[in-house]
């Protein structure tokens, strides 16, 4: 079928049939259903999960764990491995917009900064993709590529979400040219709220997000540089995804 970018398909409301007789099916249930209860659980206040970004609504937290003695950071094998969670608050685009424009790959180099190739590996079902990506070189590291499922659902009324994670393909093997494989657990969960008793609009509606990250290097990276590298590149990430759908949605009929 042929679809203009103004008539694109949204993430469907159930789950794709073609999903469900995947051999990755059990998989990305198994852990989109782990992802979204975890990107709902707050953390505000709570010991284990430490403030380092924050500016207007947004907040960005990372995990804290006592693995170190002298900075309590957490790594795995010498690799920063931190998991990161972002909280935001964005007026005026659903749920549904902001995981679509996160899910589908024809938007993605208009937001994502850290890109250098992008490569749709499998077309599983209208909510399920397989990618490989090669990121921008983070001088004295390696350049990183990553392969991941990403699968986008409702999973409750007025609740979104896409889940990326990463996955093995015979035809992209890991560590065989110039990059070094990264793994790489990402939620991006969404919720909309407008007052009770109205209908929504562009000006009564409010999205909360929470963003989950993990990523594992895969090969020695300096923690120090890594950790600049996140604490820029997070906040970075997060406000130009929000702008974007904010105003690509602007002048749009609502999608909730
Ligand atoms: O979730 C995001 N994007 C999705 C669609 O692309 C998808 C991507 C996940 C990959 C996340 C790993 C990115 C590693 C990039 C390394 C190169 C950075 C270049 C910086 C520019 C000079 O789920 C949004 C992702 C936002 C990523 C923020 C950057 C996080 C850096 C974490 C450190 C990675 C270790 C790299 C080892 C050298």
């Amino acid at each position: 079928s042929v679809h203009t970018r103004d008539q694109v398909e949204l993430p469907p409301p159930a789950i794709d049939n073609r999903l469900t007789v995947h051999p990755l099916w059990p998989e990305i249930d198994r852990i989109s259903t782990e992802q979204i209860q975890a990107a709902f659980e707050g953390v505000g206040g709570e010991i284990g999960w430490q403030l380092f970004a924050e500016e207007g609504d947004m907040r960005m937290y990372r995990r804290y764990v006592e693995t170190d003695s002298q900075s309590g950071e957490m790594e795995v094998d010498g690799m920063v491995t931190d998991p990161l969670k972002a909280m935001h608050k964005v007026r005026g685009v659903t749920a549904r917009e902001m995981c679509h424009y996160f899910f589908n790959p024809r938007y993605r180099y208009e937001w994502e900064t850290t890109l250098e190739t992008m490569t749709i590996v499998e077309e599983i079902a209208s909510d399920s993709l397989v990618f490989h990506q090669t990121f921008k070189r983070i001088w004295p590291a390696s350049q990183r590529d990553a392969l991941f499922w990403s699968h986008v659902r409702q999973s409750s009324e007025n609740t979104y979400a896409v889940t990326n994670h990463s996955t093995t393909n015979a035809d992209y093997p890991a560590n065989n040219g110039a990059c070094i494989r990264l793994f790489v657990t990402v939620c991006l969960a969404c919720h909309t709220t407008y007052p009770a008793g109205e209908q929504p609009t562009r000006d009564n509606i409010t999205t909360s997000i929470a963003y989950c990250s993990t990523v594992n290097p895969g090969g020695w990276a300096p923690a120090g540089v890594l950790r600049a590298v996140y604490k820029r590149e997070y906040p970075k990430f997060l406000k130009r995804f929000t702008n974007y759908v904010v105003e690509q949605c602007r002048d749009k009929p609502i999608a909730i």
